[in-house]
């Protein structure tokens, strides 16, 4: 069996032979799927049956203090294996994401170069998406998500360390914007000019959930601020949710970006970096879907407060991630990863394009909103 083991420089066997896996290493290659961290796939074998698991190289541009950051993995991935342990045992390697430890039983191994790795098991029989093709699966991902929550309620917010400050912050995102386009260190300014006249007509967006937060109407609580559909994972066979991964950003937060950032990845038909915007559009009947999914769970823990700000959450994270992404392209694409030129500006025209639906349909999704009581 021909085995595969230097993958971008890096000699996959020796790393994962680092962790606490007790079988034999057999081929990796690359999963191109994520923007930020890169990802492999790990096959070993054990009594000739094939083992996978998930190796990653955290992006420490993106993630200053991966320690910190596997800190918060491991509390957050114990204390759901316990929540969910006590709710019925089955699958548990599969309802959770399960850190593999390194020999000296730390959750990241650092290589001499100074690369971050972690390991986990990889989750069997499941597929994910970019898009929701039926309601009833935005519906499913309202759930999954305000169930994820509310198992991590009872966590010391304290305990979780915010990895990345101001993840969210629009206000900073805005500016962050204004410093590229004064900059405009990779000359593309001028080809993005209605992108960036689009930002500075809707600024007002950016701030409304920072002023609610700020007038003292909306608490912390942990959530888990990457909520993309993609990082749900469905099983092959029955389509139920089976987990939900990513857990790089659970931080102390919003849940209005949970909810929001659902809102632009599930009612939108297309993928985030669609080129004909003509197809992109906020679809009313999933945002139904997920709102009555999530309220079904999140509806104990949330305050009236809450509730008025959530038919305004869409457009609030979607405009945030058109600013990130226009301004990565202004910058010359270096956080989002790109696998093709000017990938980042179509993203943002997305994300625009997005919240003007978001914005004719407001009225329909508040009323929807107040309804569920
Ligand atoms: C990034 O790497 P990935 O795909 O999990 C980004 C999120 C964005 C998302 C947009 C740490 O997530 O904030 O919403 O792309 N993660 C970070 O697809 O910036
Ligand atoms: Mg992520």
């Amino acid at each position: 069996m021909g085995s595969v083991t230097e993958v971008n420089g890096f000699n996959l066997e020796k790393l994962v032979s680092q962790f606490q896996i007790v079988a034999e290493f057999e081929e990796g290659h690359v999963w191109t799927k994520g923007h930020i961290n890169d990802t492999y796939i790990i096959t070993c074998r054990q009594g000739g049956t094939p083992i996978r698991y998930i190796l990653q190289r955290i992006n420490h541009h993106v993630f200053p203090y991966p320690e910190l950051v596997m800190q918060n993995v491991k509390l957050t991935t114990e204390h759901l294996r316990k929540k969910i342990g006590t709710e019925d045992r089955h699958d548990l390697t599969r309802r959770t994401m399960t850190l593999v430890p390194t020999r000296g039983g730390a959750p990241y191994y650092r290589d001499r170069e100074g690369n971050y790795w972690r390991t986990y098991v990889f989750i069997e029989r499941v597929t994910s998406m970019h898009v929701a093709v039926l309601p009833a699966q935005a519906g499913q991902v309202g759930r999954a998500f305000g169930m994820f929550q509310k198992r991590l309620a009872d966590l010391p917010p304290e305990k979780v360390q915010e990895t990345i400050p101001d993840f969210h912050n629009g206000l900073l995102r805005l500016e962050a914007l204004e410093k590229a386009v004064a900059a405009d260190s990779a000359g593309r300014v001028a080809g993005a000019q209605a992108a960036i006249d689009f930002c500075r007509q809707q600024r007002g967006i950016v701030s409304l959930l920072l002023d609610a937060q700020a007038r003292g109407e909306l608490p912390l609580r942990i959530t888990h601020n990457d909520t993309k559909i993609d990082n749900v994972l469905f099983d092959t066979d029955s389509g139920e949710v089976v987990c939900i991964v990513d857990l790089d950003t659970v931080m102390p937060g919003l849940v209005h970006y949970d909810f929001g950032d659902m809102v632009r990845t599930l009612t939108s038909p297309t993928d985030e970096d669609e080129l004909d915007l003509t197809k992109v559009t906020m679809r009313l009947e999933y945002f139904e879907e997920l709102a009555k999914g999530y309220f079904a769970e999140a509806s104990e823990f949330l305050t009236q407060a809450d509730r008025d700000y959530f038919a305004i959450s869409g457009k609030v994270i979607t405009l945030i991630l058109g600013i990130r992404f226009l301004t990565d392209h202004l910058n010359g694409d270096t956080y989002f990863r790109v696998h093709r030129d000017g990938q980042n500006l179509d993203r943002a025209r997305v994300q625009f394009k997005l919240v003007e639906s978001m914005l004719e349909q407001e009225e329909a999704m508040k009323s929807f909103i107040a309804a569920l009581g």
